[in-house]
């Protein structure tokens, strides 16, 4: 039996600005830290750049044509906050902001739900020298644009999203290094996470201030399913530690109006917390339409003593600092079994505990899957068709996560795949394909793989097939 989803069940697919626009250079806009960061040497796998990307920029009608043609029913996209605030301050650029109306009404003319986020990662690099997220300064910057962005496209886009995965901005931005600004320090890392934190609160006001009231407002939290590598008392304390900075770091304040309690005392020996000030937990604190969950793969961890000049696998990519402040004795694993390009397990049932997990903590509050997908070694075949069976099983089992989650009662309104097109995996270049749509990036021929057939037909049907027999 086929396994039904929700009529109106959003079948969406997924991408940011950074990632696949390119035309750095254009119509005004100014470097991002990503554009600072991937020119520096030894940065990305081989020094690539988002400088021209898929040359989505250019080629955005094409793209909507052939989102149109897959029959998804949501696209979910970033603003390039250069491309409308140069400084990240001040007026907005009106050519900026005419590329994502012209995006915004391509889709709608297809029939296609826009869902934008804010701040997929790409702070203007003036915001940066000023200091960044360590910086409270950066979170009235950003609610200055969200009500930009909320005033120029509010009337037409319904579906805001602030931020996309805070924890990766804070955590590998500014703790690991091997995000964009590249900085290794554990204070600015708590520093960043809060005023991110501050900034999803007075852009959610900001937001809700310009806009028509029928619009909704979340937040995209990679939360991490974390889970013991064995049951003892040490490991289950690792879990803990591990899941307050990974989750209730960001869901704490966004969701319950507090911090848990217990990472003030894991963090005490570096910091004080000073830089929560008065009012910042109501202000952040701010009413939900609904919580976006960005899902690839569970967090294995287990306590274990350090091992000095030993780098323990953390899964978060290659730096000899550890992202996770006052956690230097936590070792992270990843289980036997399928992994995929990004050498991550393969465990759909981590899904279904995520999706389950925040039905129990926030009962009522809808979610939606912003992201989920895998990287495979795609390549086209002699007849210059692109199979990929691969990712067509993770696509199956994981929407079968969904599916009975949504059966156990969970409110799954919409499922974004990762990611509509092969583009710029970050530190990864070009090297890891994501993409449901195969990207020639000599010519920037798209071709969409045999998963983007198979999930045109779940989008045409509602109907999650039986998985493919070997
Ligand atoms: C997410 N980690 O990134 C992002 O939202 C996307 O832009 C990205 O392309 C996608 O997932 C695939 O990586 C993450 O180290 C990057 O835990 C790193 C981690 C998690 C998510």
């Amino acid at each position: 039996m086929p396994e039904s989803f929700p009529p109106g069940f959003l079948w969406g697919a997924a991408t940011s600005a950074y990632q696949i626009e390119g035309a750095v250079r254009e119509d005004g806009r100014t470097p991002s830290i990503w554009d600072t960061f991937s020119h520096t040497p030894g940065k990305t796998a081989g020094g690539e750049t988002g400088d021209v990307a898929v040359d989505h920029y250019h080629r955005y009608r094409d793209d909507v044509a052939l989102m149109a043609e897959l029959g998804l029913t949501a696209y979910r996209f970033s603003v390039s906050w250069p491309r409308v605030q140069p400084t990240g301050r001040g007026p907005a650029v009106q050519r900026g902001l005419d590329f994502y109306r012209r995006l915004v009404d391509e889709l709608l003319d297809k029939g296609i739900k826009p869902a934008l986020t804010l701040y997929h990662w790409d702070l203007p690099q003036e915001l940066e020298d000023a200091g960044g997220w360590p910086e409270r300064e950066t979170a009235y910057r950003f609610a200055e644009y969200a009500h930009i962005m909320g005033e120029a496209l509010g009337d037409r886009v319904e579906q805001w999203i602030t931020l996309n995965e805070p924890w990766c901005s804070a955590f590998l931005g500014y703790g690991s290094g091997v995000h964009a600004p590249g900085r290794t320090d554990p204070l600015s890392t708590l520093r960043a996470a809060h005023h991110l934190n501050l900034a999803h609160g007075l852009g959610t006001k900001a937001l809700r201030a310009a806009m028509p009231a029928r619009n909704t407002v979340a937040v995209s939290l990679n939360s991490s399913v974390v889970r013991p590598l064995s049951p003892s008392p040490e490991d289950l304390d690792a879990v803990r530690r591990i899941d307050n900075l990974a989750n209730g770091i960001f869901h704490g304040p966004m969701l319950h109006g507090a911090y848990p309690q217990d990472l003030f005392t894991d963090t005490v020996r570096l910091t004080d917390w000073s830089y929560v000030q008065d009012g910042d937990l109501s202000t952040i604190h701010q009413p939900l339409d609904a919580l976006g969950l960005n899902y690839y793969t569970p967090t294995v961890v287990s306590a274990s003593p350090a091992v000095p000049g030993v780098r323990r696998l953390d899964g978060h990519g290659a730096s000899d600092h550890s992202p996770w402040p006052c956690a230097d004795d936590v070792a992270f694993h990843q289980l036997p079994g399928e992994r995929t390009e990004m050498g991550w397990s393969v465990d759909a049932t981590g899904l279904y505990d995520l999706i389950t997990r925040y039905t129990r903590d926030r009962p009522g509050l809808p979610i939606h899957i912003t992201e989920n997908g895998a990287a495979y070694d795609d390549k086209p075949g002699a007849d210059g068709t692109v199979h990929d069976p691969d990712r067509i099983r993770y696509l199956q089992a994981h929407l079968d996560a969904v599916h009975r989650a949504v059966q156990d009662g969970a409110d799954v309104r919409g499922y974004y795949l990762w990611s509509l097109l092969d583009n710029f995996e970050w530190s990864y270049g070009y090297s890891k394909r994501f993409g449901a749509v195969y990207v020639d990036y000599e010519t920037q021929v798209r071709t969409p793989k045999s998963s983007a057939y198979w999930y045109a037909g779940l989008a045409r049907t509602g109907e999650l097939p039986q998985a493919p027999t070997a």
